[in-house]
This record gives structure tokens, C-alpha cells and sequence, in this order.
């Protein structure tokens, strides 16, 4: 391989996480880089260029530069077929992509709503454990589901590991950071215990565990108007509708929450 590919990402993001297991399982060398003022809202240069929302991940590939965690996925999966992770039959590549759309919006915002709580330290006091018991109930009841779909299967992605498992693996990770892990004994269960030991998976599962240690300093940051972060599509919902409608108007008024960039 010519130039090495150039994968804009931070370790927490779970749309970063899916795209560097999907490299390494493919055995495919690539660099990682941090945008400068990543969840200012301010991002500049090559990587605001290749991503105009100024989201990550993005992935550079000479003159290819992309963005949205799906996108590049399905890119790596047409250039590098070989392994291939994704199932062959129409049925199976369906669900997978079911998958994909509930991991990366529903269940995705409910992590969300739980770091913005935590680490952001939003909505202090009875707003904060409204916010983190309707998380604890959405999650039982997102994780009972993933359980229904992995039915008696190994793996979610069919016969092999695959897009259908990496689509899962960083939200159920941060669920169980979040004390909120699946039910012991359950299928969901031995699932994450297979899948967590593979090479790939571990790997990118430890420089996200890496990554929560600077968490506990956000805060601060926040209040010195560091961060302006990005309240958007399911994530702004969530907020709205599990219970934190002050957390955004408050945010709006201190001038620290956006909403998503208008590509221009
Ligand atoms: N649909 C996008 C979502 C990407 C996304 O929201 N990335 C977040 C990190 S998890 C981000 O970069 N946000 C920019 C910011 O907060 O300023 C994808 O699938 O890649």
C-alpha cells in the first residue's frame, strides 16, 4: 500500500471506535489524528475541509476523503473486500444495517445524555437522576432487543464476526462504563465476552478506556468556554424528551451547547 489512509477521530467517539475495528480486523495500516478543537464548533484546515460538519470520523485516502462512520465503513468494506465483514445474503445484510441505524442514533444518544450528565455535569440534582434513571430504563430496554435480534446466533453479523457486531460493540462498552451492563447470564452477555477478545476489538476498546480518564476534567473546560457541544439529531431529543429541556435552554443561554453545523 502506497500512502497509509488518515483516520480523523477521538478513542470515545462510537463512530470512530466501529471504523478502527473495521481497519484492524482487515489487517489495513492507518494513522490516527485529533482535529484540533474537536466540540468547539471552531474546527479549521484539512480535517473541516474533508468534514464539514466537523464531526469525526473522517478518512482520508489520497484523494478520497470521507465522512458519517457508515459511509467509510461501507468504502473499506468495497476497496478491501477481503475478509469480508459483511454477511453475503440480502436478508442478513438487511438486519445488519437495521442494526447499524438503531446502534448509531437511539442507543447512541443515550451514552450521550449519560456522559453529558457525568462528565459535563449537566443538569445538577433531581434534573441529573431524572436524566440517568430514563437512561437506565431506555438501555434495559434497548439491550433486551439486541438480545432478541442476536436470537440463538454467535455473532450479530451471521456466521462470522462482521459490521453487525462492531455496529454494537462501543455502545454496549460505554453502557457497561455507565454501570448499565447487560443482564448476567444473558445471551447479550456472552456475546460481549467472546467479542471483546478480538485483537481489534480489544485494542480499540482499550484507548477509549484510556481516553475516560481526561473525562473527569471536562467540566471545567466548559466553564471556561472550551467546549461548545453539539446538541443534535437524536442526541438533542433524547435531552428533550428524558428530561432535560432546561439542560438545553440553560446551555443555549451560557452559550455552551450548538446545534449541528449547516454545511455551506
Ligand atoms: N453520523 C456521524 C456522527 C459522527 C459524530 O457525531 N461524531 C461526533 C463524535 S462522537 C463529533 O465528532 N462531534 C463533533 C463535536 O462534538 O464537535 C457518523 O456516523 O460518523
Amino acid at each position: 500500500m502506497a500512502d497509509k489512509l488518515t483516520l480523523y477521530e477521538h478513542p470515545l467517539s462510537p463512530y470512530a471506535q466501529k471504523v478502527k475495528i473495521a481497519l484492524r480486523e482487515k489487517d489495513i495500516p492507518f494513522k490516527l489524528e485529533l482535529p484540533t478543537a474537536l466540540g468547539t464548533g471552531e474546527v479549521s484546515g484539512d480535517f473541516a475541509s474533508a468534514s464539514p460538519r466537523g464531526e469525526v470520523p473522517v478518512l482520508i485516502d489520497g484523494d478520497v476523503r470521507l465522512f458519517d462512520s457508515k459511509v467509510i465503513l461501507d468504502y473499506i468494506e468495497d476497496k478491501w473486500p477481503a475478509p469480508t465483514l459483511m454477511p453475503a445474503d440480502p436478508a442478513r445484510r438487511a438486519k445488519v444495517r437495521t442494526l447499524q441505524e438503531v446502534l448509531d442514533t437511539q442507543y447512541e444518544a443515550i451514552n450521550w445524555g449519560l456522559g453529558e450528565v457525568k462528565y459535563f455535569k449537566r443538569g445538577h440534582g433531581t434534573c441529573a437522576d431524572a436524566l440517568r434513571a430514563r437512561a437506565a430504563e431506555q438501555t434495559r430496554k434497548l439491550q433486551a432487543w439486541l438480545t432478541r435480534q442476536l436470537g440463538d446466533d454467535v455473532w450479530f453479523n451471521g456466521d462470522a464476526f462482521g459490521f453487525g457486531d462492531l455496529a454494537v460493540i462501543p455502545y454496549l462498552n460505554a453502557s457497561i462504563g455507565f454501570d448499565l451492563a447487560p443482564e448476567p447470564g444473558s445471551a447479550l452477555a456472552a456475546w460481549h465476552v467472546n467479542v471483546i477478545e478480538r485483537p481489534a476489538v480489544e485494542r480499540t476498546s482499550a484507548e477509549a478506556t484510556a481516553a475516560v480518564a481526561g473525562m473527569e476534567q471536562v467540566s471545567k473546560f466548559v466553564g471556561q468556554g472550551l467546549f461548545k457541544r453539539e446538541y443534535r439529531d437524536h442526541r438533542l431529543e433524547w435531552m428533550m424528551r428524558s428530561g432535560g429541556v432546561q439542560v438545553v435552554l440553560d446551555g443555549l443561554k451560557n452559550d455552551d451547547v450548538r446545534f449541528s453545523t449547516e454545511i455551506e
